[in-house]
């Protein structure tokens, strides 16, 4: 039986695609905590410097394996905190920038992890359901979180309540993605972009993200206290001695380095 999720490194790039692909790529356990797993496993690999996640066929994630729900030995509340918030924690977390390129429909739990990416890469025809409400569950994996930052309460509560599908071109225009792509060579241009951004200052990235995470939730005073401790970390960093030798020169920067 081929893995739940596979694994696949080029140019800096680790590419995590979840393979269930008759299910539309369906989460069961084994995926959820293979997913974290391999995430953690890319945070401590040293060559990984940007992680895509994306799915097999012709879906990205259709949420909770509804087969996989009864007779479950696990509470709901157990079953959150045991598999879909620490897979949230650990992309938000993520050292790394995470692209989530989302190739197809993204549905529940998989709309919240279409939404948990650093950046959203979104193929032509992808889609986004808030779809809970069908099953007359609450949205949830950071759903009620991730949403109503990007397009408000009001919209964010018709999306939930209603369950709409929300098609690239408003996906755009709400900001739930950065890009829509072509929807022939969608894994190509995935890779290109992830490797522009493989180029980039590793280490800046990865205080910027930090900053970002905090500032979601902090004030402007305590904003402007993090940004002047991290910027000692970057002007310390010789990618900072990089940039500057390299603008001064009228060269590009080197970022990479072995
Ligand atoms: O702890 C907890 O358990 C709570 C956590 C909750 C997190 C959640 O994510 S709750 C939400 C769960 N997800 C859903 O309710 C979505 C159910 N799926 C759909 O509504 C539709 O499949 C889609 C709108 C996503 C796509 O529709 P469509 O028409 O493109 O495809 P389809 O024909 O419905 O699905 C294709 C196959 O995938 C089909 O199997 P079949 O008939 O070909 O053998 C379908 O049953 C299967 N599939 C799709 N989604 C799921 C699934 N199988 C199991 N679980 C699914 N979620």
């Amino acid at each position: 039986e081929s893995p739940v999720i596979l694994s696949h490194t080029s140019a800096g790039v680790r590419t995590l695609t979840l393979n269930r692909p008759d299910k539309l790529n369906a989460a069961n356990d084994a995926l959820l905590l293979m997913l974290t797993a391999e995430l953690q496993a890319a945070d401590a690999d040293n060559a990984v410097r940007v992680v895509v996640i994306t799915g097999a066929g012709r879906g990205f994630c259709a949420g909770q394996d509804l087969g996989d729900v009864s007779g479950r030995d696990m509470t709901f509340t157990e079953h959150l905190n045991h598999t879909y918030n620490p897979l949230i924690r650990t992309i938000r977390g993520l050292s790394k920038p995470v692209i989530t390129a989302v190739n197809g429909v993204a549905a529940g739990a998989g709309a919240s992890l279409a939404l948990s990416g650093d950046i959203r890469l979104w193929a032509q025809s992808a889609s986004l359901i808030e779809v809970f409400s069908n099953i007359a569950l609450v949205p949830d994996s950071g759903s009620t979180w991730f949403l109503p930052r990007l397009v408000g309460y009001h919209r964010a509560f018709a999306l939930m309540a209603l369950a709409d599908r929300v098609r690239a071109d408003d996906a755009l225009k709400y900001g739930l993605c950065e890009e829509i792509l072509a929807d022939e060579g969608f894994a190509d241009a995935v890779q290109a972009y992830a490797e522009r951004l493989a180029s980039r200052p590793a280490h800046a990235l990865k205080l910027t993200k930090q900053a970002l995470n905090a500032a979601m939730t902090s004030t402007l005073d305590a904003a402007l206290d993090l940004e002047a401790e991290l910027q000692q970390l970057a002007g310390d960093h010789w990618e900072h001695e990089e940039g500057v030798t390299a603008f001064k020169a009228k060269r590009a920067p080197e970022f990479v380095r072995a």
